[in-house]
């Protein structure tokens, strides 16, 4: 029987990515808010693995603790939590910044990642084992201007990947975090609600990262023999040498 993993944010772009990455390993118990992609995700896979979905909001803590704590038998073992669902919302000077942009990127960045760690961990706990891998980012070691509450919520991400590793130290529960670079997926459309044109400009001109990049990163991750943890990868593209240095005259 294949072990299982839990992966949030599933149902698009980088998550996507990894529950496809993965599926050859691992029964999936895919998460997101879109259930209709998370359908068409399980019935894409349906003949490399057994999927569950989880269609629920990562701030909404009751909807998150109900899911987790009312899992079949059978779907409780969690080996694997994959911390992806995040997002950036609105790119602004933080004085003209947007509260209900604020408000969402800590409420899903920060505390979704929280309530689905505080419900799943307990499970690992129990049996020793596990291997959690949050989703950082470069923006959460390297702040850009007008990244503000973005390159906030990612620092707090790379705080609670530390913090866990202690915590969990001596249950013998791996905890990893891959910080992705620039990654073309829908982030772009996301961060700029909508504006396809601004969204495109920030892939131009060089070759940026795609999801499947990262879903390597973090099989490899996985795939380590037990006595190793990948503690922290950063990944970017070729043309990005940190945040705010990128070689847009690369093709
Ligand atoms: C995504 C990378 O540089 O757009 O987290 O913030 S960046």
């Amino acid at each position: 029987m294949k072990p299982i993993a839990l992966v949030t944010g599933a149902s698009s772009g980088i998550g996507e990515a990894i529950a496809r990455q993965i599926a050859d390993h691992y029964q999936l118990i895919i998460c997101g808010r879109r259930k209709a992609r998370l359908l068409s995700l399980s019935k894409e896979l349906h003949n490399e693995t057994q999927t569950l979905i989880g269609s629920f909001d990562v701030r909404d803590q009751s909807a998150v603790s109900n899911f987790i704590d009312s899992l079949p038998d059978k779907w409780q073992n969690i080996s694997v939590l994959i911390n992806n669902a995040g997002n950036a919302h609105g790119m602004n000077y933080i004085h003209e910044g947007d509260i209900q942009d604020w408000d969402a990127m800590i409420d899903i960045n920060i505390k979704g990642l929280l309530y689905i760690s505080r419900a799943v961990i307990p499970k690992m706990i129990k049996k020793k084992h596990g291997h959690i891998i949050n989703l950082g980012s470069i923006a959460g070691t390297d702040v850009y201007p007008k990244g503000n509450v973005y390159n906030a919520s990612k620092f707090a991400v790379d705080a609670l990947t530390k913090g866990m590793r202690m915590d969990l130290n001596k249950h013998g529960i791996k905890v990893s975090e891959i910080k992705p670079g620039l990654v073309e997926t829908e982030f772009s459309k996301v961060r700029f609600k909508g504006n396809l044109k601004k969204a495109k400009k920030t892939y131009l001109g060089y070759n940026p990262l795609q999801a499947k990049d990262i879903a390597e990163c973090v099989a490899f991750m996985l795939s380590r023999p037990q006595h190793v943890n990948i503690g922290d990868m950063i990944v970017l593209p070729l043309a990005q040498a940190s945040s705010t240095l990128i070689n847009r005259q690369q093709k």
